[in-house]
């Protein structure tokens, strides 16, 4: 039997419980079932006679059949009527299902017919797909908009597609647990592209040479062909050790925010457990560059550059470009030369780039943080249910779009609920869920989006994909503290159900589709200028925009109050 909640049970303890039932449960895999829905064909009409014609075809049976002989031989399609409805009206049954030009010519001719007053097609209708995952119901990021003023329409969005198995999304992240229940069987092969600190980088170093060469990727190498997450705490003992090198960060648990990130986008649905993802058939690719006390910006760009496919002689090549590629992450600087040169390639070679603001609630227009304020980038704030901004969200004229990030329930919010693992450190066995809120949350709604709609168009060019989005998007209501405008969140909310249909028409309600840029695919023409080191620190390191909260549903133990912001 299905449980029905409304609110994730923040810290009762029969969350817990039921979160260890489903742990149990999640122990076996099961496969995708994602039916695409083909076009509706009329297969009768609703009909309205004229009153007289009403009032002979009440009284005889013969004046029936002689008025569909009639009709019939003019249509030159076999009609009868089924029964009387609702309305003064009648159902009429056609031999089979017709296509649209037929159902145009049939409509016609039967409008001008003396008999009948109004005539229209009677088609199949279908519930709008609900998925069955245990926790969709608390996943009101992809609730019906008519529901939650944020929430993005899914539900309408999957009525037209559930996505397209070629479609590949890059996640840039901590890397990812493969064999998750929710992502087994869609993550493509990855890289991680973390490198080991070395001896000859600090003197400081030498202090700690074994401790510290494999310290940040943690998986006792360096750059590997294995993006698995190793976890990311962080110990007293490793802070120390990073000050040492002249780093801080701070103490905490894993976050295993790849994992939860690529959720978001494209967890298995519809299958009875865990969560629905936006997209139900696309592959995530996974790009590790985050590790303990996070990552460097050049790790980050070399993944960038892969991610799109483009060939890197230090590096095996990608078989499978991503056509989306979602940050989460990212620096306090303004964006870089080198970043930007890698952005505008992978742009230019058809990957549409998507990058969280960042969750310190500054401008980012006088406080720029890199990739979101890239041009070329796709930057997403967060928003709460009720449509205005989440009081961590960065927010300016640099942002794109904004899309559900969520708040700790104790700010009046609800999180999300993504794929992560109970570990404390290194992942357990298991296949586990968290709470989470933040800017990496809406910018993983908007990469899910994109998916959908890349799968449902893929011919789309990254700037007519951003041009749709943003065409497509809705108004921010006029709500909260932190109400939203276009000058402070972007150009609206996001909206799956009118970015998909955008997608597949090419167009937004009868606008002409988006010239292409004509800057678009030219950066390679653009003289090489060599970066000075002053354009926002191109070198320096990356922290994940993960917010998280860590408050997981099967650990009460957890603190609940406070957003982790690295
Ligand atoms: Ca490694
Ligand atoms: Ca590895
Ligand atoms: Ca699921």
């Amino acid at each position: 039997m299905r449980h029905i909640e409304h609110r994730v049970p923040a810290r009762r303890g029969h969350g817990r419980v039921r979160a260890w039932h489903y742990a149990l449960a999640a122990l076996a895999l099961l496969s995708v079932t994602a039916p695409l829905r083909a076009a509706s064909l009329a297969d009768g009409l609703i009909v309205r006679f004229t009153a007289n014609t009403r009032a002979v075809l009440e009284k005889s049976s013969a004046g029936t059949s002689q008025l569909m002989q009639r009709l019939s031989t003019k249509t030159g399609l076999s009609l009868h009527v089924k029964r009387p409805m609702s309305g003064q009206q009648h159902v009429i049954k056609l031999d089979g299902p017709v296509d649209a030009d037929t159902l145009d010519t049939l409509l016609q001719r039967l409008q001008q017919d003396p008999a009948i007053a109004h005539v229209e097609a009677d088609y199949p209708i279908h519930p709008f797909a609900v998925p069955d995952d245990y926790f969709y119901p608390n996943q009101w990021p992809l609730h019906s908009a008519a529901d939650v003023p944020a929430a993005m329409n899914l539900p309408a969005a999957w009525n037209t597609t559930t996505g397209n198995p070629e479609t590949v999304v890059a996640v840039i992240d901590t890397g990812i647990l493969p064999n998750h229940i929710d992502l087994d069987g869609r993550v493509l092969p990855g890289y991680d592209f973390i490198v080991g600190f070395e001896v000859g980088d600090n003197t400081l170093l030498e202090q700690y040479p074994s401790y510290m060469t494999y310290f940040r990727t943690n998986d006792g190498d360096g750059r590997d062909d294995d993006p698995t997450d190793p976890g990311d705490w962080v110990d007293i003992d490793d802070t120390y050790a990073m000050l040492s090198v002249g780093n801080t960060c701070n103490p905490q648990d894993s976050t295993f925010h790849g994992t939860g990130i690529a959720s978001i986008i494209a967890a298995n649905t519809d299958h009875a457990h865990g969560i629905a993802g936006i997209d139900w058939q696309a592959r995530i690719l996974p790009a590790r560059v985050s590790g303990k006390c996070g990552g460097s910006r050049s790790d980050m760009i070399d993944a960038i550059r892969w991610a799109a496919g483009i060939e890197d002689p230090a590096l095996p090549s990608n078989p499978y470009p991503a056509r989306v590629i979602n940050l989460s992450l990212g620096s306090n600087n303004a964006c870089g030369f080198a970043e930007q040169a890698a952005i505008n390639e992978a742009w230019a070679a058809g990957a549409v780039l998507v990058a969280a603001a960042g969750n310190d609630a500054v401008n980012l227009d006088s406080t720029p943080v890199a990739p979101a304020s890239c041009e070329n980038v796709i930057g997403v704030g967060a928003v709460r249910e009720d449509g205005a901004r989440a009081y961590y969200s960065n927010y300016g004229q640099s942002l794109t779009i904004a899309a559900p990030g969520g708040e700790d329930a104790n700010s009046g919010g609800t999180p999300m609920v993504v794929a992560s693992n109970r570990g404390v450190k290194a992942p357990v066995e298991g296949s586990h869920f968290r709470h989470v809120a933040g800017t990496s949350s809406a910018a993983a709604h908007v990469s899910g989006v994109l998916s959908l709609m890349v799968g449902a168009n893929p011919a789309l060019t990254p700037h007519q994909l951003r041009e749709l989005l943003v065409q497509s998007a809705r108004d921010f209501p006029d709500t909260g503290i932190f109400r939203c405008d276009t000058q402070t969140c972007g150009a609206g909310l996001v909206d799956a159900y009118t970015a998909v249909t955008a997608a597949k028409n090419g167009y937004v309600n009868g606008n002409e589709p988006p010239p292409i840029s004509a800057a678009e695919g030219k950066e390679d023409d653009e003289p090489v200028a060599i970066e000075t080191g002053v354009s926002g620190g191109a070198s320096g390191n990356v922290s994940l925009f993960l917010s998280l909260i860590m408050l997981s549903v099967w650990l009460a133990r957890r603190r609940t109050t406070t957003l982790s912001r690295t």
